[in-house]
């Protein structure tokens, strides 16, 4: 038996190449080792504004940009959280095991109230205790995340373990496990590269703007004029030129801009068509399947079928263990 994984996506806005370096990728290769069942977190998307008008839209394309960027559904469960109702219903029973006060250090939900002042809502301090029930759900084992979210899996395993203690052994405690990109900077250099910031490049940018947004992004900053060396280490660009450029071309890229031979506009060039040449094969796919949307329903509502019915057995041992009917 292989053991069961789970992780989930907000249908929040563009997937970027942050979501694809820190996780995506990373799901891809985990199928073959492990029971995967990757989720369209939609409940989790609905605790900041949105327009409602959109979410379908946006919910499809996710799945859409997923497939796309290589997740097989045939090897894989692919489904939306909101068509398992159990996710919410295990959520309001974890509540009554999750003290406030762990929720308040939370630095996504210090870090979200900041950014949406005027609705911070109950469900943005709770959004880590629903993640824990769509892990746990599935007695998901193993959770492939960006760095961003080590903290709430960490929270997952506490709240597994006083259940545990609490009502009897039913879960596992779920283990991380980061990508060899766990934390992907912004085009700014100085924020987390994220849907809800103007600060990313998408999984299916159109070439133009991708060299439009590389040539305004932020690199060695204290590298004034072209003459100037520059420094890689400090160079948000040339960390991305580790995951698009080939090892002669990072080298060269390195060697190059500590002695000026060549300018910050150079390596952006480079890293330009380096990251078009990449990301064409996904793009390609993702545009496709976005034009054929009633495909990538097909596989969400059996996506759904085989969650529903795991979350039913799994709810049923936990009303059982806790003397509900
Ligand atoms: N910048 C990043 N570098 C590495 N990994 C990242 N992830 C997100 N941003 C980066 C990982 O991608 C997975 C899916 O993320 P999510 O959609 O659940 O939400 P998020 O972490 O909140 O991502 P965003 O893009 O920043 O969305 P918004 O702006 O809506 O909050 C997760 O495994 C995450 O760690």
């Amino acid at each position: 038996m292989k053991k069961r994984l789970f992780s989930g996506i907000q249908p929040s806005g563009d997937v970027h190449i942050g979501n694809y370096l820190g996780a995506i990728k990373n799901w891809i290769t985990l199928i073959d080792d492990y029971d995967c069942i990757f989720s369209i977190v939609d409940y989790h998307a609905i605790t900041v504004e949105y327009d409602p008008r959109q979410m379908q839209k946006r919910i499809i394309n996710a799945a859409a940009v997923n497939i796309g960027a290589g997740l097989d559904p045939d090897r894989c469960i692919l489904f939306v959280q909101s068509q398992v109702p159990e996710h919410a219903e295990l959520t309001w029973i974890l509540n009554t095991l999750t003290p406030m006060g762990l929720l308040e250090r939370m630095t996504q939900y210090k870090d979200k109230s900041r950014q949406n002042e005027k609705n911070v809502n109950v469900g943005l301090f709770d959004y880590p205790v629903l993640q824990t029930a769509d892990i746990l759900l599935y007695k998901g084992g193993v959770v492939p995340i960006g760095e961003d979210q080590l903290q709430h899996v960490e929270l997952s395993r506490e709240i597994a373990r006083k259940f545990n203690m609490r009502y009897g052994e039913l879960f596992p405690e779920p283990q991380h496990l980061l990508s060899d990109a766990p934390r992907i900077m912004g085009l700014d250099g100085k924020t987390k590269m994220s849907k809800s910031m103007d600060n990313y490049i998408s999984l299916i940018e159109e070439p133009g703007t991708i060299w439009k947004k590389l040539s305004r992004a932020t690199t060695d900053e204290n590298r004034k004029r072209r003459d100037d060396p520059g420094n890689p280490d400090i160079c948000n660009l040339y960390t991305l030129h580790k995951y698009f450029s080939t090892e002669t071309e990072i080298d060269k890229v390195n060697r190059e801009c500590r002695s000026a031979e060549i300018g910050c506009i150079d390596c952006k060039k480079i890293l330009s068509d380096n990251m078009i040449k990449v990301l064409a094969p996904i793009r390609e796919k993702s545009l496709n399947l976005m034009d054929k949307p009633e495909e990538v329903l097909e596989v969400l509502d059996a996506g759904a079928k085989k969650c529903q019915e795991i979350a039913r057995e799994t709810m049923g041992k936990v009303r059982s263990l806790m003397g509900l009917r």
